[in-house]
């Protein structure tokens, strides 16, 4: 039984509703998913890894339900993911078997049917097991896999449910992704724990948002910045309880916009793949534009600022921290300092009462688009891979609607700007596909020969 990390799965079901959960239009109970997930788990114990192909339906969720409660680590799939993308997770990770898959790229498929209904009464693992293997990308080379321990994702929900005053009484809705911290931790393994209801949209759109009648919303940016652009949509919000935002910077046009038509100053939270969400703002707090509050109950941080002057890299510990790079110790190594902090590469001040505020990145190779994370090198070498392109060089542009925009300058003969954004596309992901690619005669680059990505030209 999973009774421990998703306590509401493990009964009695007297609380329990046939819409216990909603993805995408299709309801069950939880009595439902627990038994379509016991069935999964006997087909997957004892694997050392289960990828699933992540798309946005119950079959997501029952899937990955089964991972935890057979103890097996899994490997969300971005379903969209194209071959590159595919066989370095499927490699990487060692998934042996593929939830939903059709036995493609070398990995055994193995269906998934919520209809299904098996007990399953093994004892839970331990909290320092992986609970999940999440692909994220650097700046260069392809994307590691992060190692989220079953302690982690607890320890994380419960601080959250604190903040936000998160209680089984709520209804969660968004239309978030289902392979990343956002949509499937907070998402769904965050209703399951706390034993709110949840109702997963299939895509983010401000109708359906609106039409979901919750209580507790989720969205990135992108999401919030086309609920303040949809008047009507935006309304429909004001009888919800708490609007959330993050995965990146909210702007504060968006802030105000979103509270003057809800009624709800949106509550901001920061995190990433390899800590989960580690700052937040309350629910009874204060909920300022440009800030992320302060750091949740067992979390500590430090900005160490480079020159004196309040402003440096953020940086962490505490009980939701990853277990490190699958595979790679000494880039798990890297990212912590000497002193056994994590090393987030962003940049943020903290205010006197505490409050955080996010100011900006590091490195400009790591790209934040749609709330996506997207390295900037995987790009460039996804573009290399086209026989025409000869040099690339990938930035992230200031764009209104999706935070930045992925840009691609090229050096490239017989090939056209469509060609090369469906190439990245087919090859990666569509959200790491260019938006733009500019065609030059050469990259500026300087003595050493190295590019100079401040130099490439505006768009
Ligand atoms: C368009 N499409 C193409 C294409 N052009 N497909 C293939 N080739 C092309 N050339 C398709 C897409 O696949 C998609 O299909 C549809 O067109 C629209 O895609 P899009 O243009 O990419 O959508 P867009 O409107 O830009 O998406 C905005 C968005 C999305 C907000 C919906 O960016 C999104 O879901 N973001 C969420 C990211 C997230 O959850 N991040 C959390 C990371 S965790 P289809 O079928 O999909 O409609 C984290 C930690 C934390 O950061 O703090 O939370
Ligand atoms: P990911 O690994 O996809 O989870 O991305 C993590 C990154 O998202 C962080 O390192 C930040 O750069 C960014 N991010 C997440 N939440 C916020 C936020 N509220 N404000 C600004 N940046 C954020």
């Amino acid at each position: 039984m999973t009774g421990v990390l998703l306590p509401s799965l493990a009964g009695p079901y007297g609380a329990d509703r046939p819409d216990a959960l909603t993805v995408a239009g299709r309801a069950a109970s939880r009595e439902e998913l627990v038994g379509a997930a016991g069935a999964v788990a006997g087909r997957i114990a004892g694997a050392s890894a289960v990828a699933v192909r992540a798309d946005a339906s119950l079959e997501t969720v029952v899937a990955v339900v089964g991972g935890l409660l057979a103890g097996v680590p899994v490997v969300p799939l971005p379903p969209d993911a194209g071959p590159a993308e595919r066989s370095h997770i499927l490699r990487d990770s060692g998934a042996e078997l593929l939830l939903g898959g059709d036995g493609a790229d070398g990995v055994e498929g193995v269906p998934v049917d919520v209809r299904e209904r098996a007990d399953w009464n093994k004892v839970e693992p331990a909290p320092d097991t992986t609970a999940l293997i999440l692909y994220t990308s650097g700046t260069t080379g392809a994307p590691k896999g992060a190692l989220i321990p079953r302690g982690a994702v607890a320890a994380d929900l419960d601080a959250l449910a604190e903040a936000w005053a998160w209680t089984p009484g709520d209804t969660l809705v968004h239309g978030l992704p289902l392979f990343h911290v956002h949509g499937l931790v907070l998402g769904v393994l965050g209703a399951l724990r706390v034993g709110s209801r949840l109702v997963h949209t299939g895509r983010p759109t401000p109708g359906a948002y609106a039409a979901a009648g919750g209580s507790l919303y989720f969205g990135v940016p992108t999401v919030w910045g086309r609920v303040a652009g949809d008047a009507t949509a935006a309304r429909a919000l004001s009888g919800a309880r708490l609007l959330v935002s993050g995965s990146a910077a909210l702007p504060a046009p968006v802030f105000r916009d979103l509270a003057e038509l809800t009624g709800h100053r949106p509550v901001e939270r920061y995190g990433m793949t390899e800590t989960l969400i580690t700052v937040s703002a309350r629910a009874d707090g204060d909920r300022r534009p440009g800030c992320v509050g302060t750091p949740l109950p067992g979390i500590a941080t430090r900005v160490v600022a480079e020159e004196g002057g309040g402003i440096g890299e953020l940086q962490l510990t505490g009980p939701t921290l990853f277990s490190g790079y699958l595979g790679r110790p000494e880039a798990t190594a890297a990212s912590f300092t000497d002193d056994g902090w994590f090393r987030t590469g962003d940049i943020a001040a903290v205010e006197p009462d505490g409050t955080h505020r996010i100011v900006g990145r590091a490195s400009t190779d790591l790209i934040k688009s749609g709330g996506y994370r997207v390295g900037a090198g995987e790009v460039e070498n996804a573009l290399l891979d086209h026989p025409a392109v000869r040099e690339a060089a990938v930035v992230g542009v200031p764009h209104d609607d999706l935070g930045q925009q992925i840009v691609a300058y090229v050096v490239a003969d017989g090939t056209g700007e469509d060609e090369l954004i469906n190439f990245v596309a087919g090859h990666l992901s569509a959200h790491k596909r260019p938006r733009r690619v500019v065609f030059l005669e050469a990259l500026p680059r300087n003595a050493m020969g190295k590019p100079q990505k401040r130099l490439l030209p505006p768009l």
